[in-house]
């Protein structure tokens, strides 16, 4: 065990994505040898009382009520923003002013121009920052990349990504934060279509350098959500208007020359969380379902798809933890992540994915959105009745 310098940690928010994250913080130390060892000082959120019982469950030393007060202590060197998309900028940007390394969940922000004026506190800040796209951190989809970097799959021809869940196809599901402009930015797209963009854009190595997109809003009107847990809810008899989209689907040009399709969608009745992605190139192919996230399934010359258990002390990140065949979850991808965080702070370079590399994404939500809103690039074939 090499010597640790210990490296105060304050999060903001502790709903879905900070009882996860603080999972990590708290397990990273525990299985990969790092130089730098988190120490859980402070969490942030708007009520004391539900703060402080969200800080004593999850291991947080301190509670602070405004997020302006976390990002001012001398004991909190990394910010790390688990807030709903309106207030990642404001808070990022602040903290990158303070002089604090950032990890913020995604989608960077709510606006390309948000997103921009992040990276540009970030590219003038002393502090490292990292987006959240914690799917980059699945064993088999770091193998993917391998496969694709070694030149395993020759020419990349086809990209194939889907993000489908199921939680909100009861009309009668409350009209939580995900659902509202104001709060996320976008609907099906940001939240979840943000992570196939990401990883397609991680697995190929290649960028999305153009869109063609329809989006929908299937149920317009929802009742009004009175507690919220995760993608869990209660509403009650009000009712108010969805703003965002359920579902968007986009066909899209890569830079290295791949043509892909994409499919973001709530409304993909049974599959709770299947982020799939297949490849297709020259020499092969190979795909994934989160759904069966142990598992790559590659095709080499002309055998078809066989399946690798990805789970052995070799493939990325799983030599850390169960011997083969055990098996790793969701947590253990948000681990993954903090440790490459903090792996990048003590060795001071920059992070992957960077600010920069979600501002990219999120002028991709953005070109998808306006490609969706205009008529003119939709060919219609006879009227819908
Ligand atoms: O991984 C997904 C998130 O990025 C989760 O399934 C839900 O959708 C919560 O936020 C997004």
């Amino acid at each position: 065990m090499s010597e640790k310098i210990g490296i105060g940690v304050g999060m903001v928010g502790h709903a879905f994505m900070g009882r996860v994250h603080s999972q990590a913080w708290r397990s990273v130390g525990a299985f990969f040898d790092l130089p730098l060892a988190p120490r859980m000082a402070v969490l942030a959120g708007r009520s004391r009382e539900r703060a402080s019982a969200a800080a004593a469950r999850l291991g947080w030393a301190d509670v602070e009520t405004d997020w302006r007060k976390l990002v001012e202590r001398d004991d909190v060197q990394i910010v790390d923003i688990c807030t709903p998309g309106d207030s990642h900028a404001e808070i990022a940007v602040a903290a990158l002013e303070a002089g604090k390394h950032v990890i913020c969940e995604k989608p960077l922000a709510n606006t390309v121009a948000e997103a921009e004026a992040m990276v540009r506190a970030a590219a003038s800040a002393p502090g490292r920052s990292m987006v959240a796209f914690n799917y980059r951190r699945v064993p088999a989809i770091a193998l993917a990349r391998r496969y694709v970097e070694e030149g395993r799959l020759g020419e990349i021809r086809h990209v194939r990504a889907q993000y489908l869940q199921d939680w909100i196809v009861d009309p009668e599901f409350p009209l939580v934060w995900r659902l509202r402009k104001d709060k996320a930015g976008s609907g099906a797209l940001g939240d979840i279509g943000a992570h196939i963009i990401d990883t397609a854009e991680y697995v190929t190595g290649q960028r999305v350098v153009g869109v063609s997109a329809l989006t929908e809003t299937f149920v317009k009107e929802r009742p009004l959500a009175e507690e919220s847990a995760g993608l869990s809810a209660t509403g009650g008899a009000a009712t108010g208007t969805v703003t965002v989209d359920d579902a968007a689907l986009f066909i899209g040009r890569l830079s290295g020359g791949a043509l892909a399709s994409f499919e973001a969608t709530r409304f993909a009745t049974g599959r709770k969380n299947a982020l799939r992605i297949e490849l297709n190139g020259s020499l092969g192919s190979l795909a994934f379902d989160f759904e069966a996230m142990n598992e790559l399934w590659v095709s080499e010359g002309d055998s078809g798809f066989t399946r690798i258990l990805v789970t052995e002390p070799g493939h990325p990140y799983a030599g850390a933890w169960w011997p083969p065949g055990h098996g790793l979850g969701y947590e253990h991808t948000f681990t993954h992540e903090i440790k490459d965080f903090l792996e990048a702070i003590a060795e001071e370079r920059d992070p992957a994915p960077s600010f920069a590399d979600g501002l990219r994404v999120q002028r991709v939500l953005a070109a998808v959105e306006r490609s969706a809103a205009d008529a003119s690039r939709y060919t219609v074939v006879s009227e819908a009745s």
